[in-house]
């Protein structure tokens, strides 16, 4: 017999945003990834919880424990709800309700916080991550998952074979395309998909669960002590071998105002590459993944700043960008700026050139400064006629990362000199 389908499921949304983050380093060195900037106005945690909201779950928990002092005060701030209808985006810090110690793991840091789902009483539960850049319509996902009857459902989608060592790789049963055979967890040497060898399904890391399942799942693993108490490495693999876990493929869910061609855009943003990558990925003439779709809106805070600006510098020369994004409060005097996203309140001096760049808040480009392939933290000062980006050796020597496809990284106030 089918479980009975309430007409209307009463939703708990838990974002998970507790992790470390610790290949974004050195982003990650002072705030909690999901906390990381991204695209010039946003956080990453504004995807999923733009995502949650767009898709009508106004009730929404997210966790935190690490380094979460901005990323409370940006969820404070930001994601303020109506709360005299009962909504709210609350965040939820570590409490060692059941024990001194943190959050073991995701699915810890969930069983910690059942207090919560106690005082919701939701039909369903669903848990998302919260690092990850795409648009997703997650009550599309809901309904598969009453209609299909499993107890957990998880998301899929098809990734290249050499990131599997990275994803949770999902093995679809043959006989029943939406029940999940076999699960496992960042895997070194995958089979590849029998019509796509080069490639895996893989866990985006949200997951649908049956309130009543949910609840069983995590006091099992609470009990279990060689559990990593974690959502792909422990529950996931915990349902399969019940036979109750689904599988929602993304390439199914259609979101207002995604083109065609654009359909099915997800990226995990876990390292400093794929970072960088996916801000590529904003900035063409036509992007494949468009901020300005307002059928599906994309939140944030407003910092009440004033419009950019782009004005002659000094000797009269043009400031100017192109093919960038170029947020509130910012300043080009006389710069150039190409190919780029820059964040609010930078100031961009005369003769000086940033090209191929992320640069975050508050950053200061002196005259004839140079910003090449480069990450620029937050706060950071680049002296007139310095240099990043240019001689990686020598960004090498200064202390600064430089990732494997020679993207160079400046933390969160540094001062570069010539
Ligand atoms: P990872 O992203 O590597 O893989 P994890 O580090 O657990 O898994 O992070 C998932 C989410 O949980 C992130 O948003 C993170 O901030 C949060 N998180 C991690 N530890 C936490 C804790 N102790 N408390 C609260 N929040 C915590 C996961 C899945 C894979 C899947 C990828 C897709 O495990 O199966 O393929 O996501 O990106």
């Amino acid at each position: 017999m089918s479980p009975r389908r309430p007409h209307s499921p009463r939703v708990l949304a838990i974002v998970l945003a507790g992790g470390e983050g610790k290949r974004l380093m050195p982003l990650t060195e002072e705030r909690a990834k999901p906390a990381v900037p991204f695209g010039g106005i946003y956080r990453l945690i504004d995807f999923a919880l733009s995502n949650i909201v767009n898709s009508g779950y106004l009730r929404v928990v997210v966790l935190t424990q690490y380094k979460s002092h901005s990323l409370d005060r940006h969820i404070s701030k930001t994601w303020r709800l109506s709360t005299h209808l009962g909504n709210y985006v609350a965040p939820v810090p570590a409490q060692q309700r059941v024990g001194k110690h943190w959050f073991l793991g995701s699915a810890d840091a969930i069983y910690q916080s059942l207090n919560l789902i106690d005082d919701e009483q939701p039909d369903i539960v669903v848990i998302v991550g919260a690092d990850n850049i795409y648009r997703m319509d997650f009550s599309q996902m809901v309904e598969q998952h009453i209609d299909s009857g499993a107890a957990m459902t998880v998301a899929g989608i098809r990734q290249p074979i050499a990131l599997a060592d990275q994803l949770g790789v999902i093995d679809v049963d043959p006989a029943d395309p939406r029940r999940i055979r076999a699960f496992l967890e960042k895997p070194q040497d995958p089979e590849g998909l029998p019509d796509s060898p080069g490639e895996v399904l893989a866990s985006m890391g949200n997951y649908v669960l049956s309130t009543d399942a949910l609840i069983e799942a995590l006091r099992v693993d609470a009990e279990d002590q060689g559990s990593a108490h974690d959502m792909g490495g422990s529950l996931v693999p915990w349902f399969v071998e019940r036979g109750q876990a689904g599988v929602y493929d993304f390439k199914d869910n259609l979101v207002p105002g995604v083109s065609e061609r654009d359909h099915g855009y997800w990226r995990d943003v876990g390292n400093i590459d794929a970072y960088y990558d996916a801000h590529q990925d904003l900035i063409s003439v036509s992007p494949v993944f468009n901020l300005y779709n307002q059928d599906w809106p994309l939140f944030t805070g407003n910092a009440g700043l004033p419009p950019a600006k782009f004005v002659y510098g000094h000797r009269e020369r043009l400031g100017h960008a192109l093919d960038s994004l170029v947020s509130p409060g910012v300043i080009v005097s006389g710069g150039e700026v190409m190919g780029s996203v820059i964040s609010p309140g930078t100031k961009i001096n005369s003769w000086s050139s940033v090209r191929d760049s992320v640069v975050f808040d508050n950053v200061d480009v002196g005259r004839n400064a140079v910003v090449h392939r480069a990450i620029i933290d937050k706060n950071v000062r680049i002296a007139d006629g310095a240099q990043v980006g240019v001689d990686l050796e020598r960004d090498l020597e200064r202390g600064f990362v430089v990732t494997e496809s020679g993207i160079t990284v400046v933390p969160k106030g540094a001062t570069v000199r010539r």
